[in-house]
């Protein structure tokens, strides 16, 4: 589970004609605590996380610069930022996933946000990954539901996520994320993840509610091909060596 820095994207499209999978952390910065942030990063290193997400849905705070500078000097694992908002931005990352909210119907997260933050952007040296995101009802409204101001696609409709996804895909857009919000009571579905995996060539990254290795084995089996995992991580930093396994576990398989 290595990573390049120069070329995320490229590392994942031949992780997966490898059919290898990947593992991501998300830090929210308005949620971490110093001392669980350094026990994971310590613990990401040692187990080969692969990236490491940063974002939240509010990130009020003026931490991003700082926190990113604290990962990046304890650890060279890729910093990828996942934002909430087009101030989400800094040149201390690596990449970001330019998010378009492609399940919802609200035009700033379409294409409005994407306007204001492109010469940021166009500028910088990060690795820009245009990324299809999908939300999935998670049994509960999510911050991101709420802050979005949009419908998540209903858990049971697998149609309607193939069919995004598929729209994702045509558009040109590089990654399809299905994601059941931060704190989801119910994960995506394997059958949303195989009906999804199957329809499209493009990368697909699952996240949204995963707590444990056994729902990571069985996302990877429905064809997830990166899995991001954040309160779980947040709560019990010890599980990553458990859900990194996971992951090696089902590349060795
Ligand atoms: C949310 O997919 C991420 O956008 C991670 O969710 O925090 O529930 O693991 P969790």
């Amino acid at each position: 589970m290595t990573s390049n820095h120069k070329g995320i994207y490229t590392g994942l499209l031949e992780a997966k004609s490898r059919g290898e999978k990947r593992l991501a952390v998300l830090f929210d910065p308005d949620k971490l605590r110093l001392k669980k942030m350094e026990q994971a990063l310590d613990l990401a290193l040692e187990c080969g996380v692969d990236y490491f997400f940063i974002g939240g849905s509010l990130v009020v705070n003026n931490m991003l610069d700082g926190l990113l500078a604290q990962i990046r000097q304890r650890c060279p694992i890729p910093l990828i930022l996942f934002p909430g908002n087009s101030f989400q931005l800094s040149y201390r990352a690596d990449g970001i996933l330019f998010l378009s909210l492609i399940s919802g119907r609200n035009p700033e997260l379409l294409i409005g946000q994407h306007v204001i933050s492109a010469p940021f952007l166009k500028m910088s040296p990060l690795e820009i990954i245009s990324t299809g995101y999908i939300l999935v009802d998670g049994g509960v409204q999510t911050a991101v539901q709420y802050m979005s101001n949009t419908y998540p696609i209903p858990a049971n409709k697998d149609d309607i996520a193939v069919c995004t996804a598929l729209a994702g895909e045509l558009l040109g857009l590089k990654i399809i994320y299905l994601d059941a919000g931060s704190g989801a009571r119910t994960p995506v579905s394997e059958s949303m993840i195989e009906a999804v995996s199957g329809a499209v060539e493009v990368p697909l990254i699952v996240g949204g509610g995963i707590r444990t290795p056994e729902k990571i084995s069985a996302n990877l089996r429905a064809g997830a091909d990166l899995i991001v995992v954040g309160n779980a991580i947040e709560q019990d930093p010890a599980l990553i060596r458990e859900m990194a396994a996971a992951v090696k576990d089902f590349q060795a398989a």
